[in-house]
């Protein structure tokens, strides 16, 4: 192979390609694989519980990615394409081998190569440890965009953080979650390249000062800064069967070289060595907090790192081929923030673009308006981000200046259009009013950005008539929805190859890139040869399932049960005690011998819940105690079990989705701003008992009412009935209800371990019950009798689960990205260079 060199850059910068491309056979990939394992890891010996068959595997794979990975970028940079550079703190990739295999049409000769050393693809794919750099739907959601861009072949990197350590292991010790380290780099992770050579210096602390520059212009710089090291590692992004690779770009921070050793003297040198701690901390640890933010310094630290860094890079990039002429900037580039977390992208562009750029506010307002623009995940006030006005005079000072400089020009635009108002502008102001000031993120990235998005139509209607309703009142062109999805390269070509060759066997392959194409499944619904074979292929996966079960928890289940899953992060407003209110009914039923209307059930939830949300753990408690007593009444073997599935992470979704029968979407309506496992299950066959929250209006939509357990009251019926909302009234009028209340009361569950179930006793039965649990009680209960009676008549459920599936096709990332694409982005699709 020899190297063939390409011109095209300047006399130091030398492309030295490979050609030709590599061999992608069963042959080859084993020729390679072998060469890694014995040569370059160094291995003799293949043990099936060690990573490095995994390992050799990957490089094998990687070399493929990587010549399709340069014929992208050279065919985007050639033609100087508009890009998008998506922001976010958190990208949770899960395994990345499978995925690739697929993308690269590699899997066949994969599972042929390892066959010749008598090992299979499953086995040697489970070795990959979870990349889990974020908490949940947020970060899942950002990393299916990725493989929707590429796959859409459009030009988008991803920017994020290289955290050392991803998302906290879960175990259940006595009921209760402890939390472990996730120490995901201790062996090596295969897939990303160290780019040291494009390491950016990020600034903290100091303070900003005016100069006159050379032409005796005012200007400010910022001074006196500890400075950290940001050192890129990529990780290529393959699009599906279609030769193109984008990149996810991940930050790490290091301690720059000088670390302070100018302010020790000889004998503090292995002090002032170890200080590099502090600068190395930034990139330690993914902050485990799902929809609350706690406001620590570090997580502040961690958010600029990480836009000042990437927004480096991009100018950086943009100098090298545009020199200083930054009029093109926002026609070339396009920010899109995930949330509030990489708000501070727009204060620091204003400060690259003023302060080292030299442009006037004006032109460096333009262009930074023009090129961001911010998606919205939350409705829930507590998880709306501000930051104390002191920690910004201490760690950002420079871009504090900025801050309020945008916020006075801002109150001024409010002024004019509202004179007089001052009730709007302290409404409205960055700054939030009272002794301790703090910096409205939100609002920042509303006034910085020119498009703003929530993630499903209800959540985006209710920004606008609530939350942000100053700002749509303001500027209603900016403000639009964008309804999430999953990417069914993974959440259903990967995941279920038994539904997946079914399906491709009545409708041919093309749904994997035209998802809406599962419609043609309708048609075979009813038929009963075609319902035998999707039954066969679930059965499979609910062994699967009980699998995994088993090893986890120990405890054994049938697959003939009943599927019943709730499977999320813990929080109060997802309502997982809703869920385990109608555990304990049935369970009081069946003691009573009220096995009637019942089917035989696994209720099965899983979920980590922040280590600082008490409220999160009790619920954790509460439901491994009611599981005990379920589950040791012999009598309740085969009819109901309740188990907590612990350390829920995307590779057991990945599991589960597929034998789900049941999907549990109870969040009090109003506060699930999208959802997107609801998405993963029903793809995979699932039928939803839901709320009218979220998604999981369109999902109902989509699929029509009659396949689909709705409940509960509405978001309007929620906030009418607030005010007048007894929960002890509720209680004492349902029989039913009441019983389950006391026997909670009773120490039924908690017979040596008093006090276990008060706080959660007290949040249903309490008139501020923010998440309304029990109002929503009833409802539910004849909700799921609904269920028991439909799952009784196979053929009937089938056919609803078939309906699911073959109605998901508008909740692929596919549909999402060509929605963010056709609206905000505008980016051509790249065709990579021929090899
Ligand atoms: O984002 C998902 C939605 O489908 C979910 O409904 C929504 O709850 C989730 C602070 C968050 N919103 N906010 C967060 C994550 C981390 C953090 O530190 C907030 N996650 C969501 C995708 O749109």
């Amino acid at each position: 192979n020899a190297p063939e060199s390409e011109t095209g850059l300047s006399a130091d910068h030398i492309e030295l390609l490979h050609a030709p491309a590599l061999d992608m056979s069963a042959d080859a990939l084993l020729r390679d694989l072998t060469h890694y394992f014995g040569r370059t890891l160094g291995r003799r010996t293949i043990s099936k519980q060690q990573p490095y068959v995994y390992q050799a595997l990957t490089y094998a794979v990687r070399d493929r990615l990587m010549e399709r990975w340069n014929r992208t970028n050279i065919a985007v940079e050639r033609a100087d394409m508009r890009r998008t550079c998506y922001m976010s703190l958190e990208f949770l990739m899960g395994r990345l081998l499978t995925n690739s295999l697929i993308s690269l049409d590699l899997k066949g000769p994969a599972v042929e190569a390892l066959n010749r050393l008598g090992l299979r693809l499953e086995d040697v794919a489970e070795r990959e440890h979870d990349a889990g750099l974020g908490n949940g739907g947020l970060g899942r959601l950002a990393a299916c965009f990725l493989d929707s861009c590429a796959t859409l072949q459009l030009p988008v990197i991803g920017y994020g953080i290289r955290y050392q350590y991803g998302m906290f292991h879960q175990r259940i010790e006595n009921g209760y979650q402890v939390e472990e380290p996730d120490p995901w780099l201790r062996v090596e992770f295969p897939w990303e390249i160290e780019r040291i050579e494009l390491s950016q210096t990020v600034r903290f602390g100091g303070h900003s000062e005016a100069y006159a520059d050379h032409e005796g212009k005012q200007r400010r710089r910022w001074v006196h800064t500890h400075d950290v090291l940001a050192i890129p590692y990529d990780v290529p992004i393959p699009g599906y069967r279609n030769d193109v690779v984008n990149t996810l770009r991940l930050w790490s921070a290091a301690a720059t070289d000088e670390f302070d050793l100018d302010e020790f003297n000889a004998g503090d040198y292995a002090d002032a060595v170890a200080a590099k701690n502090e600068a190395e901390n930034i990139t330690m640890v993914l902050y485990p907090n799902a929809a609350t933010e706690s406001g620590q310094e570090l997580r502040l630290r961690q958010q600029y790192f990480l836009v000042s860094a990437s927004l480096q890079d991009i100018m950086r990039d943009w100098r090298q081929r545009h020199g200083d002429d930054y009029s093109g900037f926002a026609e070339k580039l396009c920010v899109q923030l995930n949330d509030t977390h990489p708000a501070l992208a727009v204060p620091e562009l204003m400060r690259l673009l003023m302060d080292h750029c030299y442009l006037s506010w004006n032109e460096a307002w333009e262009i930074t308006s023009q090129t961001m623009a911010y998606t919205n995940h939350t409705l829930l006030p507590e998880a709306l981000e501000q930051w104390p006005v002191a920690m910004f005079e201490t760690l950002l000072p420079r871009l504090l200046e900025i801050i309020y400089e945008i916020n006075a020009r801002f109150i001024q635009e409010i002024s004019a259009q509202w004179p007089g108002d001052n009730a709007r502008i302290e409404r409205m102001s960055l700054i939030s009013p009272g002794p301790h000031k703090m910096v409205r993120m939100a609002y920042l990235s509303i006034v910085g950005s020119f498009s703003i998005n929530g993630v499903a139509q209800l959540h985006s209607y209710l920004l606008q008539k609530g939350l942000f309703q100053d700002f749509a009142e303001l500027w209603p062109e900016r403000f639009n929805n964008k309804t999430n999805g999953v990417t069914p390269r993974r959440w259903l070509a990967a995941c279920n190859p038994g539904l997946s060759d079914l399906i491709s066997s009545q409708i041919g392959t093309e749904w994997t890139t035209d998802l809406p194409q599962l419609a043609g499944l309708a048609e075979v619904a009813e038929d009963p040869d075609f319902q035998q074979r999707w039954r066969n292929v679930r059965a499979e996966n609910k062994q699967r399932l009980a699998k995994l079960i088993e090893t986890r928890t120990g405890l054994t289940i049938s697959p003939a049960m009943l599927f019943d899953v709730q499977v999320k992060r813990i929080h109060e407003y997802k309502r997982q005690l809703l869920n385990l209110l109608h555990a304990v009914y049935l369970y009081d039923r069946n003691q009573r011998g009220q096995h009637d209307a019942q089917l035989p059930r696994a209720i099965i939830i899983g979920g980590k819940a922040a280590p600082g949300y008490v409220m999160a753990k009790n619920i954790i408690k509460a439901i491994n105690n009611v599981a005990k007593v379920i589950n040791s009444d012999r009598r309740l073997h085969d009819k109901l079990r309740l188990i907590f599935l612990p350390d829920y992470n995307v590779s057991a979704m990945e599991v589960i989705c597929t034998a789900a029968d049941l999907s549990e979407q109870i969040s009090t309506a109003g506060k699930e701003a999208s959802g997107t496992g609801n998405m993963k299950f029903m793809m995979n066959g699932a039928i939803t008992i839901g709320t009218l929250d979220g998604a999981n209006v369109e999902i109902r939509e989509a699929v029509g009412d009659e396949n689909f357990f709705l409940f509960g009251l509405t978001v309007e019926q929620i906030e009418a009935q607030r005010a007048t909302y007894n929960p002890q009234e509720i209680i004492a009028s349902d029989a039913d209800f009441a019983r389950v209340i006391s026997l909670l009361e009773s120490g039924h569950f908690n017979r040596f371990e008093p006090g276990v179930f008060d706080s959660i006793l007290h949040a249903i039965r309490d008139p501020h019950d923010p998440w309304m649990t029990a109002a929503d009680f009833r409802s539910f209960i004849d909700a799921q009798e609904r269920v028991a009676k439909s799952y009784s008549q196979r053929d009937l459920w089938t056919a609803m689960s078939i309906r699911n599936t073959a109605a998901s096709g508008t909740f692929s990332t596919d549909r999402t990205i060509k929605n963010y694409n056709d609206d905000i982005w505008r980016l051509d699709t790249v065709t990579p260079l021929a090899p």
